[in-house]
């Protein structure tokens, strides 16, 4: 973890700057057909056009298919334990204000155990930007019945179709008081670019739930709105106001053929201004008094 929260030295703002080339972590292992191939190049994409030093790219995971993203990037990552990614990037984006924090998980990861996490990121509106990899199954594990697998899902779980009604994603979000909620698809790389650059560009956290086809244990899970199967790709109507939370929510309602693109955006304070407002004041407080000189005399150990 040193690694992560380490404060920049002169020679790391003098790092490389992101190419398509040097971005590149390890040679993917997904499948070949797998959805989450768009995610990843998009992303390299964004770092790239928005001249990421490489130092300054930072995308933590939980466990799943989805989750091995960052072995795919070249540049700082976390691989952490099945659903607890978001607690890891709440705390490197609480400490570290300068960098812009990815977090990439499944369905699974972070919706079933780690579906907690997400509820208070979001109300807590940390920094950072999520990017939720939906393929409606547990892929990584062979395929298990998901919070958002449809009633009727055959599944190792549910041999005889799941009977729980699946999570309404966007309407989670909503609920939880997230201040950015975006929707996007695997086979729309332009539209996955447009959503991961609205929500990095977002001050607080930015949700963006992706549909991805899992092509080995779920395929086909979305072709209605897929326009390379004849699907319908409806973007969200231009005169949507993405401040009004009520209309989000409505317009969230039939996940299935749904819209796609931003549901709801709202600037609010973030618990990064709201933490480093309560530390200042305090250290302004107790200016001059034992507990400062002795923060002082800590800080030339770090
Ligand atoms: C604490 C814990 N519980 C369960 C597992 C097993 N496990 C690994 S990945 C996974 C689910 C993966 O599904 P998802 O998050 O949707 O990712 P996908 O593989 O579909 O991208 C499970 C249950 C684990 N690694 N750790
Ligand atoms: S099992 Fe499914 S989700 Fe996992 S890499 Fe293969 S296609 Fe992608
Ligand atoms: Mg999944």
């Amino acid at each position: 973890m040193s690694d992560f929260v380490k404060p920049p030295t002169d020679q790391d703002s003098h790092g490389e700057q992101v190419s398509l080339k040097n971005i590149r972590g390890g040679e993917p292992t997904w499948c070949a057909g797998c959805g989450f191939f768009s995610v990843l190049s998009s992303f390299y994409k964004l770092v790239r056009d928005r001249e990421f030093e490489q130092q300054n790219v930072i995308a933590i995971s939980g466990i799943g298919c989805s989750s091995r993203i960052p072995y795919f990037i070249n540049g700082y990552g976390f691989h952490g334990v099945h659903g607890r990614a978001l607690p890891i990037a709440s705390g490197i984006s609480l400490s570290r204000k300068d960098l812009k924090v990815f977090v990439f998980g499944g369905d699974g990861d972070l919706l079933s155990i780690g579906g907690n996490h997400l509820i208070h990121t979001a109300r807590r509106n940390v920094n950072l930007t999520c990017v939720i990899m939906d393929n409606s199954v547990y892929a990584l594990t062979k395929k298990q019945t998901s919070p958002t697998s449809p009633i009727g899902f055959k599944s190792k779980t549910d041999p005889f179709g799941s009977v729980d009604e699946p999570i309404n994603v966007e309407q989670l979000l909503l609920a939880s008081g997230a201040s950015f909620v975006a929707r996007t698809m695997f086979s729309e790389p332009k539209h996955i670019y447009e959503m991961l650059s609205l929500g990095l560009d977002h001050n607080g956290f930015s949700a963006i739930h992706l549909l991805s086809d899992c092509v080995e244990f779920y395929p086909g899970r979305y072709d209605a709105v897929n326009r390379k199967k004849g699907g319908n790709f409806n973007l969200i109507p231009e005169d949507h106001d993405v401040t009004d939370k009520s209309a989000a929510f409505k317009l969230a309602e039939n996940p299935f053929l749904g819209y796609f693109g931003l549901f709801y955006k709202v600037n609010k304070p973030t618990r990064n201004e709201i933490e480093e407002n309560l530390i200042n004041e305090s250290q302004e407080k107790h200016q001059g008094s034992d507990i400062t000189k002795f923060a002082a005399a800590m800080k030339r150990y770090q």
